[in-house]
């Protein structure tokens, strides 16, 4: 359902850049957003302006700790549950009792796990101090590697990527731009939409460079980059949670498994108790996005609902084509 009342979100409004934001927009391509007015394209990837803003904040200011740990996400592969598991993992010793006063029960994942560019660096004027924050320290992005902050590559900070079928991806991006829209404005419609994705024309579009930057880097760096799939995560959970752990450097004990560690994380963090939270149906984040709108169906092979046997040849195509001979299958 769209936003019911009119005043403006502020994920619609046009926000403020820096000057030299502003200087760097004018030489750049630029086409209408799916929700925001305008996407610029930037180092070969499509940025909402907020966003641009933020990934030219955080190449100037992060500074990237060994200790750190990073989600990369391509917009709409499962960030929110992703971000949701990592969290509860890091901090399992600290809230032992995961269905009593664990923060995910009250707060919603992204809250817990700020994006760089979006949450942390958004604002032109201010850099914010994360020195405070005790390591590990975890944050998340959708930057495409080759706009990655320098720090973040030299560093041995650990990025964690996480990738989506494409077809859910795309239809999960379009079911969620109309939900944000406001009462009253025409819903972009299937076709349209895809024809933007498939041109790569979509937020930190096109969707298969994004992955294969991250893949790539994954095949050269296995210790410092862990590639994921949306379709793993569903499959076998905890066979991925198990991995994750081991990946970021604390791997459960087989103690902690004989308890049933593992079974609490991915019951907190499941779809079904997440959406149902009081937190999660009734929140908005503070750029105004409500929470729920992060949880549709959770489900693998939902496009099969919405996209024809043309559609989905169409992106399979694209698929093969880009990212099969780099060997890289969903
Ligand atoms: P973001 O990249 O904008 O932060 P992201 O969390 O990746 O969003 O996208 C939401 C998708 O993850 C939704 O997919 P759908 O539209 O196909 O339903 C959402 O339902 C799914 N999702 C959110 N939480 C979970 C979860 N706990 N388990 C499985 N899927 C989830």
């Amino acid at each position: 359902m769209p936003q019911a009342n009119n005043i403006m979100p502020k994920y619609l409004q046009e926000c403020e850049v820096s000057q030299e934001c502003k200087d760097l927009i004018a030489t750049l391509p630029m086409e209408k957003g799916w929700l925001a007015s305008h996407l610029h394209q930037y180092q070969g990837f499509w940025h909402i302006t907020r966003q641009l803003q933020g990934v030219l904040s955080c190449q100037k200011h992060f500074n990237a700790l060994n200790s750190d740990i990073l989600i990369v996400t391509t917009p709409k592969s499962g960030t929110t549950w992703l971000k949701a598991l990592t969290f509860a993992l890091l901090n399992r010793h600290k809230y032992p009792k995961m269905f009593q006063n664990h923060p995910l029960l009250t707060k919603n994942p992204h809250f817990l796990v700020p994006f760089l560019e979006l949450d942390l660096y958004n604002d032109k004027d201010l850099v914010p101090d994360l020195n405070s924050i005790p390591s590990p320290r975890l944050f998340s992005t959708h930057i495409p590697y080759v706009s990655l902050p320098k720090s973040v590559i030299d560093s041995d900070c650990k990025i964690v990527y996480l990738c989506r079928d494409p077809k859910d991806t795309f239809i999960s991006l379009w079911h969620f731009t109309n939900e944000l829209k406001m009462e009253g404005t025409c819903a972009n419609s299937l076709e349209d939409s895809l024809e933007k994705f498939c041109n790569g024309v979509s937020l930190c579009g096109p969707f298969w460079d994004h992955v294969l930057g991250y893949w790539k880097e994954s095949l050269e760096q296995p210790k410092k980059i862990m590639l994921m799939r949306y379709e793993e995560m569903k499959k076998n959970p905890s066979f991925v949670l198990k991995e994750l752990a081991r990946f970021v450097g604390c791997p459960f004990s087989k103690e902690e498994e004989d308890e049933g560690v593992i079974d609490d994380i991915l019951k907190l963090c499941s779809f079904k108790n997440l959406s149902n939270l009081e937190v999660n149906k009734k929140g908005k984040l503070s750029s105004g996005e409500e929470h729920r709108a992060f949880f549709r169906c959770g489900k693998v092979g939902d496009f099969e609902n919405y996209l024809t046997i043309e559609m989905i040849e169409q992106l399979d195509i694209i698929t093969e084509k880009k990212l099969g001979h780099y060997g890289f299958r969903f």
